[in-house]
């Protein structure tokens, strides 16, 4: 199968922007009736749903932001009463309330879709195996490839996360073709079949579905020579919809979204104006088929940009870069921008490390801030010559200040002693917030 819904995922640009044109007046008509923030947003800048004729007026309206979301927590960004809900979503993010979202039985329908589209992007069909390690819960990984995996008729391996042994256990015995988790887990159970004295080939592992966090194309390439598969890019927001608003194909050259349900653009974080092609900038989104909960221009704050060319797969929808970290976790030190994704694309090419596992400590010192990275050490490393280790050190924070333009302190901590991820890594601690 080379595609789920071939219609629509090679639409002519004319007929997707009346698509979207359509559903745009009429999401914007449905919130503005159902929620009161919505409405109270567009009043205060004079803005009638009629005034809305189409895509090409989308700019006109009233950005929505996370902290819409917790100022109405839980319920109170829903269009639709209790009663059409089927289902809700949360996730906590770094700080503060959860983020919940609701769901119409439509909505989880749409999603579901999109999750089937994802996965046979990534080459899956009827006959694969789809192992889920991704967390079930409130959290949209689990149950969104789930669906999604249903509905395209694969076989779906409800796992959910932790417990890796077993994991590693059930994908070998059932023969698992796609492994659905984050990346970060991912390199865990890679890690679990090398220390297990499995060898890889026994398994039947063809592609991953990986997502729900950055990860650099370093960490992509080690996974999958680890796994011997080859990794794809799923990406998603629970406020947007989970796993599957976008996803990579074949041909790897970003991210396709799915953008008769969900319009993207990419703005300047400062200027909030949009920026054209190409251009780096803050993704936002318009649910334009959601009902429970639309959402009107939500800025996402990941850090994307949009290509419209064409792509070799025969998919005409728009294509996002891969998100490589967003506008809030972007760390200042000492007045230099910081991503933490360029301090995983350094620790990845050092071979006597275990480049997945590392922690970042932000502090500060009387009025200078301070950066120290703890990684461990690979097992053969770690039973080296004291000063065979501080040669890696070395290496490594000459590596740090070449790549990032600020130093960072590096300490190399045993193997197995920094907290093994399941799902999402916490990676940062700043301890100038606390
Ligand atoms: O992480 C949904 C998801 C589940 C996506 C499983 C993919 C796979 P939230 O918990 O609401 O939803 O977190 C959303 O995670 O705004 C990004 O910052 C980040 N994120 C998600 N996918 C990717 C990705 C899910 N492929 C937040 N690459 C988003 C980089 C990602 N960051």
């Amino acid at each position: 199968m080379k595609y789920y819904n071939e219609k629509i995922e090679t639409m002519s640009r004319d007929e997707m922007t009346a698509l979207q044109s359509a559903r745009l007046v009429d999401v914007v008509r449905r919130t503005y009736e159902g929620a009161p923030y919505f409405r109270a947003k567009m009043d205060a800048i004079g803005l009638k749903p009629e005034d809305i004729k189409g895509i090409e007026d989308i700019a006109k309206l009233p950005f929505t932001t996370k902290a819409d979301l917790r100022a109405n927590y839980p319920f109170g960004c829903f269009a639709l009463p209790i009663s059409e809900i089927a289902r809700v979503h949360a996730s906590s993010g770094t700080t503060g309330k959860l983020t919940v979202v609701g769901l119409t039985n439509r909505d989880i329908d749409d999603w579901a879709e999109c999750a089937a589209r994802a996965l046979v992007m990534a080459g899956c069909g009827k006959e694969d195996i789809v192992h889920v390690s991704y967390g079930y819960g409130l959290f949209t990984g689990g149950l969104g490839l789930h669906y999604g995996s249903e509905k395209l008729g694969s076989v779906t391996v409800p796992a959910s996360a932790g417990n890796t042994m077993r994991q590693i256990t059930l994908i070998k015995d059932f023969g698992a073709t796609a492994l659905a988790c984050t990346p970060s887990y991912a390199m865990v159970i890679g890690e679990g079949i090398e220390k297990a004295g499995y060898d890889i080939k026994d398994f039947k592992l063809r592609v991953g579905i990986f997502g729900a966090e950055p990860w650099s194309e370093n960490m992509k390439k080690e996974i999958e020579r680890k796994l011997n598969i080859t990794a794809y890019d799923i990406y998603g927001l629970s406020e947007i919809s989970g796993p599957g608003v976008s996803m990579s194909c074949p041909y790897q050259c970003g991210l396709h979204v799915m953008e008769d349900f969900f319009y993207p653009e990419i703005v300047d974080p400062v200027t909030l104006q949009p920026v054209p092609d190409g251009v780096t900038g803050e993704l936002v989104f318009t649910t334009l088929n959601k009902q429970g909960m639309p959402l009107i221009r939500y800025r996402t704050r990941d850090i994307s940009a949009l290509w419209h060319d064409k792509c070799e797969c025969g998919r005409t929808l728009v294509r996002m870069k891969r998100v490589s970290g967003r506008t809030d976790d972007m760390l200042i030190i000492r007045g230099v921008n910081v991503f933490p994704s360029q301090i995983e694309s350094v620790l990845m090419n050092i071979n006597e490390i275990v480049g997945s596992h590392y922690q970042i400590i932000v502090d500060r010192v009387g009025n200078l801030d301070t950066m120290e990275i703890q990684v461990e050490l690979a097992p053969h490393a770690f039973s080296d010559e004291v000063k065979d280790v501080e040669a890696i050190r070395k290496r490594i924070e000459h590596d740090m200040m070449g790549n990032l333009g600020v130093g960072a302190k590096i300490t190399l901590v045993s193997p197995d002693s920094l907290p093994l991820s399941e799902g999402k890594t916490v990676r940062i601690i700043d301890k100038r917030k606390i």
